[in-house]
C-alpha cells in the first residue's frame, strides 16, 4: 500500500486539515501518516480559538521515523501556521525525498485576497522557499498572487492564470495548479502548468453558489491520494474537483449544516465510486 506524509495542524473542532486528510487519504485506499504542526481547540474562524504549536516536537519524531527506516511515498503539505513549521517541512524534505517521492504543499495562507489571522508578510515569504521544492503545488488565487507578488485581481482571464502559473514554475515548481480558476460565467475550477514544456491543462466545473471552509483541503488531499495511487495528473484533478463540487452541493443540499465545514463525510462512498473508475 502507498503511503502519504501529511504535515498540517489538527484542528480538533471544525472539519480542515488533518481531520479531512486524514479520512479521505484512507477512503482513496492509502495509508495516511500524519505529523500535526500544532493543536488548535477549533480553526481560525472562530474568534477565540486556543493553540498549542507542536514546531518544536516535529523534528523528534520526524528522527524517530528515519532511524526505524520509515519511507513516504509522498508529503503533503497544507497550513504550516508558523515559519518554524515552515522550516521543519523544509528539512524533513531533505530527510526523507527520493526521486520516487512527490512533494506536494498546499500552500494555506489566505483567501478572497487576505491573509489568514496570524500570517504576515514573513510568513510569505518562507512559503516561496516550499514552492521552490515542490512536485506540485496547489494555491487558490491569494496564495498564488502572495507568492509571486502579483497584484490579486477581481477580474480575472487565462492570461492572468497563466502568468501565475508561468511565475510559479518559474520559482521551482515541477507543476503549479490554481484553485478556483473561473474561465467563463458560471464556472470555476483548475488552471495548471508544468514547468517542463510549460504545457497548460485546466479544468472547469458549475460554480456553486457558496464557499465553504475546508474545501481547499478536501480538494488537496484528494488531489495527492489519488496521484500516489497512479492515477494520471489531469485525472487526479477531475476527481478532486468533482468530488468538492459535489460534496457542496450535498452541503447545500442539507437544511442543518454546519456554519464551519462541508459535509464530505456523507460523500465518501462517492469519492470511493469516482476513484475506482480510473484504478
Ligand atoms: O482549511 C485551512 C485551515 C487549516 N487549519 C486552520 C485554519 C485553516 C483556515 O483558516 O484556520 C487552523
Amino acid at each position: 500500500m502507498k503511503r502519504i506524509l501529511t504535515i498540517q495542524d489538527i484542528s480538533c473542532f471544525g472539519k480542515c486539515s488533518i481531520t479531512i486528510a486524514l479520512p479521505v487519504i484512507s477512503a482513496m485506499g492509502v495509508e495516511g501518516v500524519i505529523l500535526p504542526t500544532a493543536l488548535f481547540s477549533t480553526h481560525t474562524l472562530f474568534p477565540d480559538y486556543k493553540k498549542i504549536s507542536l514546531s518544536e516536537q516535529m523534528m523528534a519524531f520526524a528522527e524517530q521515523w528515519k532511524n526505524n527506516g520509515i519511507k513516504f511515498d509522498a508529503i503533503y503539505t497544507g497550513y504550516l501556521g508558523s515559519i518554524e513549521g515552515i522550516d521543519t517541512v523544509l528539512s524533513l524534505v531533505d530527510m526523507f525525498r527520493d526521486e520516487n517521492t512527490l512533494v506536494f504543499v498546499d500552500p494555506v495562507m489566505g483567501d478572497n485576497g487576505k491573509l489568514y489571522r496570524g500570517f504576515d508578510e514573513e510568513y510569505v515569504i518562507r512559503n516561496r522557499k516550499l514552492c521552490e521544492c515542490s512536485d506540485i503545488i496547489v494555491p487558490n488565487l491569494t496564495e498564488a498572487c502572495m507568492l509571486t507578488g502579483t497584484k490579486y485581481r477581481e477580474d480575472r482571464d487565462e492570461a492572468y492564470y497563466a502568468a501565475l502559473c508561468g511565475k510559479l514554475c518559474d520559482m521551482g515548481a515541477k507543476t503549479a495548479v490554481l484553485t478556483g480558476a473561473s474561465l467563463s460565467e458560471g464556472k470555476t475550477g483548475v488552471y495548471g502548468m508544468r514547468a517542463s514544456d510549460r504545457a497548460a491543462f485546466n479544468y472547469q466545473n458549475d460554480k456553486v453558489a457558496a464557499s465553504y471552509h475546508g474545501t481547499g483541503d478536501l480538494f488537496a488531499s484528494t488531489a495527492a491520494a489519488a496521484m500516489v495511487r497512479g492515477i494520471a495528473m489531469d485525472d487526479a484533478f477531475k476527481i478532486a474537483s468533482d468530488y468538492t463540487a459535489e460534496t457542496i452541493r450535498a452541503t447545500m443540499r442539507n437544511p442543518d449544516h454546519p456554519w464551519y465545514g462541508v459535509d464530505f463525510e456523507s460523500t465518501l462512498p462517492l469519492l470511493i465510486e469516482m476513484a475506482s473508475k480510473y484504478l
